[in-house]
């Protein structure tokens, strides 16, 4: 045994060899080692191999690359199981006679960590990190996981580990006795291969998950009911978290196998619900959102140390508690979130600024007669930055807008306007710079598309208010939609223009409001789309998702328009142009791909 496990003309994806009496194998399918098709069979072929070889007496499961394994390939999502399903592959693994000892390093996610669960040992390194996030994905675990890691942890950190979805390191997991020891992470093979080596000298054999159902916490009063009434609260509108909780209370209920079949049913028909197509799309839309077509992943970055915020964008500027403006807000996160030294000059002679590699302004006009070093980068971070502005004078190579989304807790974008003469060299420092503080970059031209597409969203609620509607019910309205309404400026709408007269003032129903406000949100975003500011509708999607508290569960604007079919959008605008004006009127590109039968999404064409 030695050559890698090759199935047929399929690449390799598993590689066995031994050390002594001990069989290595190991994932090898980057970037993630994703439980594809292929690895399903290619650990099924391997562990069949290693059980049938008379010289193995134990199974080290390891991971190559970064990571153990990132979980389930959520590309084949959508359609069942092929080859072997990963329920059917975990089982056999745990079946196995001779002992078999999962090794991890880096992610071991979802069915990543299902498959160490079923594995009869597990060591890891300090900071590898071990969750099923599926509930993230609108799913819940579907390969065991609500049922083994109940009887590896007990009942309740099983159930706070698998709805909030959230992983654990290394000595927590060791902690929890999700594993049985920590290795570091230049040894962790060896300390692997050496920990089966003493199980053998021992005597120990496989020591399976499903068999020991003393950590179970059935008869815990009020466990479930608190779980439940906690996600409400928390995760409000989700699906997946009370399904998780179902999930796990059977555990406690019903016989493994059946418990399992329960587990495989509720993860079929979430992975159908609209809910977690909409979660799916979105983890793959903040990845596409990182690809910028024209900008090798392999330009260079500018180094940004110091930042220099000029002008003040904070409304009612001095008074305690004032608005702080985009770019105060900016600065705040560059230097809480990336540690970086921000000097403010609001209103004071500007500080030295040559010794700035970014220069970040409230207005551009602040940008203007400004001594920065020949280097620095100059970024302005206003709704509404005139996109002139940005190619006008010297230097404009160094010049592009930033944009940090809506003041929400939780808020994890950076909008990066490229202006047309931003170098490359820029545009990938600002690409670094939001990894940097683990946010999610979105590249757009023209404008920003966060604040333009909430101007028009404000607007349409003014107009309703004149129409009739109360300021209050637009509010609940849309926050009833999953939006903070009041954040975005949209808990005391005013009226857009004067008031129509008493008698004229009509009942506006709650689904012409949010009818209303989707839709004209919607057009605002594919006018964007058409004038080529925005590369994807996904990327549109990413802003509200990642920027204005858009419901994971919906997926974003556009994706949610591309569900609900664009002939009904094109036909609602075309009426409500009629009746209320040609502002109303839908764009080209709706009318187009409504009229072809499209979807938003058929312009990014890409998995998922
Ligand atoms: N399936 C398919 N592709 C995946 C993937 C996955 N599970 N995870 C990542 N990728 C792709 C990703 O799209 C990108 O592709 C590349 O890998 C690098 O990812 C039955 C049902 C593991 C922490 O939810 O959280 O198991 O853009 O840029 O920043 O119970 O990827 O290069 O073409 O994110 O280093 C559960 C999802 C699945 C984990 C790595 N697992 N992945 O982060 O790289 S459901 C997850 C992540 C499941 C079972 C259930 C992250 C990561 P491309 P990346 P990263």
């Amino acid at each position: 045994m030695g050559s890698p496990n090759t199935l047929g003309s399929r690449k390799a994806v598993t590689e066995l060899r031994r050390a002594g009496a001990i069989a290595i194998l190991t994932l090898a399918s980057p970037p993630v080692n994703a439980l594809s098709e292929a690895l399903r069979l290619g650990i099924r072929d391997a562990v069949a191999v290693a059980e049938a070889d008379s010289e193995v007496s134990a199974i080290v499961l390891i991971g190559a690359g970064r990571m153990f394994c990132g979980g389930a390939d959520i590309t084949e999502f959508g359609r069942p199981w092929q080859g072997i399903g990963l329920g059917a592959l975990l089982d056999a693994v745990e079946d196995t006679e001779k002992p078999v000892v999962a090794a991890i390093h880096g992610m071991a996610l979802g069915g990543g960590l299902e498959l160490a669960l079923a594995c009869h040992y597990r060591i890891a390194t300090p900071a590898a990190r071990l969750g099923q996030p599926e509930v993230k994905l609108g799913l819940v675990p579907g390969a065991g996981g609500t049922q083994r890691l109940p009887r590896l942890i007990g009942t309740e950190k099983a159930l706070a580990m698998i709805v909030s979805g959230e992983p654990v390191d290394g000595p927590a997991a060791r902690d929890l006795g999700l594993v049985d020891a920590i290795a570091p992470e230049d040894r962790l093979e060896a300390e692997a291969v050496a920990f089966a080596e003493r199980l053998l000298a021992e005597g120990q054999g496989p020591r399976r998950v499903r068999e020991d159902d003393s950590r179970l916490e059935p008869g815990r009063l009020g466990l479930f009911a608190a779980a439940r009434e906690e996600a409400a609260r928390r995760y409000r509108g989700f699906e997946a978290p009370q399904a998780c909780i179902a999930c796990v209370e059977a555990a406690g209920t019903l016989p493994f196998a059946e418990a399992l079949a329960f587990e495989e049913r509720t993860f079929f028909a979430l992975m159908r619900s609209a809910q977690s197509i909409a979660q799916r799309h979105a983890f793959f839309a903040e990845r596409e959102a990182a690809k910028i077509p024209d900008l090798p992943a392999a330009t260079p970055k500018r180094p940004v140390r110091q930042v220099a915020l000029v002008g003040s964008d904070l409304a009612g500027a001095g008074s305690s508690g004032a608005a702080e403006g985009p770019a105060a807000r900016l600065a705040a996160i560059l230097s809480q979130d990336a540690g970086l030294t921000v000097l403010r000059a609001a209103g004071a002679a500007p500080p030295d600024l040559a010794s700035c590699d970014l220069v970040l302004a409230a207005r551009m006009r602040d940008l203007a007669p400004l001594d920065a070093g020949p280097e620095a980068i100059r970024a302005v971070a206003a709704d509404a930055p005139d996109p002139a502005a940005l190619a006008a004078g010297s230097g404009a190579e160094r010049v592009l807008g930033l944009h940090p989304g809506a003041a929400l807790p939780g808020a994890r974008l950076l909008e990066i306007l490229r202006g047309p003469a931003t170098a490359p060299d820029v545009l990938a420092t600002a690409l670094g710079l939001a990894r940097g503080l683990g946010r999610v970059a979105v590249v757009t031209r023209g404008g920003f598309i966060g604040p333009r597409m909430l101007g028009r969203l404000r607007q349409e609620a003014g107009r309703l208010v004149r129409e009739g509607a109360s300021p209050e019910q637009v509010a609940r309205v849309l926050t009833e939609f999953g939006l903070a309404a009041a954040p975005l400026g949209l808990g005391a709408v005013a009226p857009d223009g004067e008031p129509v007269a008493g008698h004229h003032r009509r009942a506006v129903s709650d689904d012409e409001i949010l009818e209303r406000c989707l839709d004209t949100l919607v057009d605002a975003g594919a006018r964007i789309l058409e004038a080529g500011e925005a590369l994807r509708a996904s990327d549109i999607d990413v802003v509200w998702l990642a920027g204005y508290g858009w419901p994971a569960y919906r997926g974003g604007p556009m994706h949610g328009a591309d569900a609900q079919g664009l002939p009904a959008l094109r036909d609602r605008l075309r009426a409500r142009a009629d009746s209320h004006g040609p502002d109303h009127a839908p764009s080209s590109l709706i009318e187009r791909l409504a009229a072809e039968g499209g979807r938003f999404a058929d312009l990014d064409r890409r998995p998922g």
